[in-house]
């Protein structure tokens, strides 16, 4: 696991003051200097368990943190016990600059942005090809969500004895999003873990989706036995899943050095804070285009350069197309 360095600019949690006050200044010693880096695995109710080294580690946020909250991913410095034996508690002094951060809001119109997962590289945004029957719409709104945390799309298609994916990988074709597709048989006979493994080697992949989707079936066939999670069941009256999951939870790949990270279902995800400029970054086909664009362009108005730019044979018109369904779904209500 990589390691950091001390850091000491002013995010700094500080110390309480030593009731010795008036030590001479030369013997005070930088704050928390013994603090030890682990990585938050799973948060519940304000319990974080953490990996630090290759001990599980049960913390609490220290007082000092104030509002920020450490959420699964993040790289954190604990101080106290940290021995992680039974009943032991650590404290969190700091939480690490984040490399990503993935959030949603319940809402379009949700003014409260909770934030997914940190640290992830990649969004593997999966979808049952039946039972619970495909969303496009949430697929869309993921995409978008990946493309704004800069993180990688990695579209997961599964339950593909139920249903063919032909249509739906249509759908996504001009986006040129990796995907694998998987089934109830190459659960069972280990080729789905292959496939995928092959695709999140190395990396921090965070699962996002509709509940019973198969998100953690699909996490259980690549981690360690001893790590896998129970899983749930699609209501046949409803079509619903059952909600299985109720917290994130971040785990090490097994034979390498990449994370996967179960995250529970979602009925939606709310994009009140997306910006349209980052998610074109992930178009760079297109974004050259948009220089020519009038200020703040939506990039689906009569003003718009990009049409002139597709027109001009700079970049396919299907993904000009593509795109702007994306930075559509913002305006249009899910579940349609
Ligand atoms: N037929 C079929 N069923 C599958 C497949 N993958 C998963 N399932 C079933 O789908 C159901 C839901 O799976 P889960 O892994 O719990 O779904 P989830 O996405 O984690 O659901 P939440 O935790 O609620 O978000 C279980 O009964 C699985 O056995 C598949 O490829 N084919
Ligand atoms: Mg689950
Ligand atoms: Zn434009």
């Amino acid at each position: 696991m990589r390691r950091y360095g001390k850091h000491t600019d002013e995010d700094d949690i500080r110390s309480r003051p030593n009731r010795k006050g008036n030590r001479p200044r030369t013997n005070i010693r930088p704050k928390h200097e013994d603090a030890a880096e682990g990585l938050v695995l799973t948060v519940d109710r304000g319990r974080l368990t953490c990996l630090v080294e290759d001990r599980v580690v049960m913390a609490m946020k220290a007082r000092e943190l104030g509002r920020k909250a450490a959420v699964v991913g993040d790289r954190v410095m604990l101080v106290g016990d940290l021995t992680g034996m039974k009943d032991t508690l650590a404290r969190i002094v700091r939480i690490q600059e984040r490399a990503s951060v993935l959030r949603r809001t319940a809402d379009d119109d949700d003014p409260y942005e909770r934030v997914v997962v940190a640290n992830a590289d990649q969004l593997a945004i999966v979808t049952a090809l039946a039972d619970p029957e495909p969303r496009p719409r949430l697929i869309d709104r993921c995409l978008v969500a990946a493309y704004d945390a800069g993180l990688e799309p990695l579209l997961v298609l599964t339950k593909s004895d139920l249903a063919a994916p032909d249509e739906l990988l249509e759908l996504y074709g001009h986006l040129d999003i990796p995907y694998v597709v998987t089934s109830r048989e190459e659960l069972e006979n280990g080729d789905a873990a292959d496939r995928v493994r092959e695709l999140l080697d190395g990396r921090i992949t965070a699962f996002v989706g509709h509940s019973g989707v198969g998100k953690t079936t699909l996490v259980n066939a690549l981690v360690p036995q001893e790590r896998r999670r129970t899983t749930g069941h699609v209501n046949a009256v409803t079509g619903r899943g059952r909600h299985t999951t109720t917290s994130a939870l971040a785990l090490p790949l097994a034979g390498d050095d990449g994370w996967v990270i179960d995250t529970p279902g979602v009925r939606s995800f709310g994009l009140a804070h997306i910006d349209p400029s980052r998610v074109i970054h992930a178009f760079p086909d297109l974004e050259p285009g948009t220089a020519d664009c009038p200020r703040a362009c939506s990039h689906d108005e009569p003003d718009c350069a990009l049409d002139a730019w597709v027109a001009a044979g700079h970049a396919d018109p299907a993904r000009l197309y593509s795109l702007r369904r994306l930075l559509a779904t913002r305006e249009r209500t899910e579940g349609d």
